[in-house]
């Protein structure tokens, strides 16, 4: 049976309140594969629905049903309306928990290389101000295995106040436009809570929008991913840089994020932002307490089941030197190696790290352990 993805979760899909279909996974085939030529068969229960809900459903063209029986229906979606659905519905979540991890191929992750063009940041503030020598940074990382960059203007560390627009486009773009004037060809991703800012630095050689607010500090920073059509990462966050570790609080922290951010990526979806062009992010020591973030890294596997990339941020975060007893960011290598490890066998697929060198080859050995080796750019790269 072909289906059209419009007419399955397409725009009309869209209009429907996410959770107000109480529509209950039953099973999977068992005897088949998850999936069958990039098909997923999936029976959902349906009898928990009223005639007007069932008529919406229907009406909606939300899904595109065989009826198994009265009550029960299946559910015949290749892989990326599936994706969609993840943030769409909650059931399908549960869902995609049974089917994303067979069905995803695994790759090993990108490494994204952390160029902040800030006074300030807490490791790596002030080495990238001038924009030559973060031009020569970039260069450095690249050759040390970076596949990405990630340029940032304004310090987002607990207490960090922000600041003016003028000064982050002055910090931000002659960064951009030195990185590409040095032919450094990788993509870059702007990292901002400003719309502005992602627009001029997108048309300055960027490529992708990094977004600590989620969307949430400017109006306009979704309707601008939604039209340039390029990545954008939805990072969770508790509260504000100024106040967000003053006491922050989950009853089970992984899945408050994970309903946070399914909430925020369908937000994304509602602005027109392409499904392949949302990556999720669970926003290590953004409100986060010690036993928060652990709790993330140690059940990143379950954030999965979103159906999104996850880009994972643990560089020398300071809760890794809680763990520790290492003060200094920068004296925190070991610790991000350890962490990165656990991201990679959670499924991390972008590591946002200071150290690239040093990340990629403890990221090299933890793709080796979890399977991913020929998959590896790293096993790629540098075979002989
Ligand atoms: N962490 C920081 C900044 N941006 N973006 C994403 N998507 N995920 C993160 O975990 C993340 C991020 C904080 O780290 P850093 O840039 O090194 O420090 P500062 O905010 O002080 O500039």
């Amino acid at each position: 049976m072909e289906l059209d993805r419009e007419l399955v979760f397409g725009a009309a899909a869209r209009r429907l309140e996410p959770r107000a279909i109480p529509v209950t996974l039953v099973s999977s085939d068992p005897r088949a594969p998850p999936w069958d030529g990039g098909r997923a068969r999936v029976a959902f229960r349906t009898s928990a629905l009223d005639r007007d809900q069932h008529l919406r459903l229907r009406a909606s063209g939300g899904v595109r049903l065989a009826a198994l029986d009265e009550h029960e229906t299946l559910l015949e979606s290749p892989a990326e309306i599936l994706a969609e659905l993840a943030l769409s519905f909650e059931p399908a979540r549960i869902l995609l928990r049974a089917h994303v991890l067979a069905t995803l191929p695994p790759v090993a992750p990108t490494l994204l290389g952390i160029l902040n063009a800030t006074p300030d940041s807490f490791s790596d503030g002030g080495r990238h101000l001038d924009p030559e020598r973060a031009a020569q940074a970039a260069e450095a990382m690249v050759a040390a295995g970076a596949h990405a960059l990630d340029v940032g203007g304004e310090s987002t560390r607990p207490g960090s106040q922000p600041v003016a627009l003028e000064t982050e486009l002055a910090r931000v773009l002659p960064v951009v436009e030195a990185v590409r004037a040095r032919g450094v060809a990788v993509p870059i991703s702007i990292d901002t809570r400003r719309a502005v800012v992602a627009a001029r630095a997108l048309d300055a050689g960027a490529n992708a929008i990094n977004d600590t607010s989620a969307g949430l500090d400017d109006p306009e920073m979704l309707p601008l991913a939604a039209e340039r059509a390029c990545p954008y990462v939805v990072m969770h966050r508790l509260g504000r840089s100024a106040d967000m570790q003053r006491d922050p609080r989950y009853e089970d922290p992984v899945r408050e994020v994970a309903a946070w951010l399914r909430e925020r990526g369908f937000a994304c979806l509602q602005a027109g932002i392409g499904i392949h062009n949302i990556a999720l992010d669970p926003g290590i020591g953004f409100g986060k307490r010690v036993q928060d973030n652990v709790a993330l890294i140690r059940r990143l596997v379950e954030l999965r089941s979103l159906g999104r990339p996850l880009l994972v941020g643990v560089s020398r975060k300071s809760y890794l030197g809680r763990l520790s007893g290492v003060e200094t960011p920068s004296e925190r290598g070991s610790e991000t190696a350890a962490a990165v490890a656990l991201a990679v066998i959670g499924g991390a697929a972008v590591l946002r790290v200071h150290d690239v060198a040093e990340t990629a080859r403890a990221a090299a050995v933890a793709c080796a352990h979890a399977g991913l080796l020929e998959n590896s750019v790293f096993h790629r790269d540098r075979a002989p």
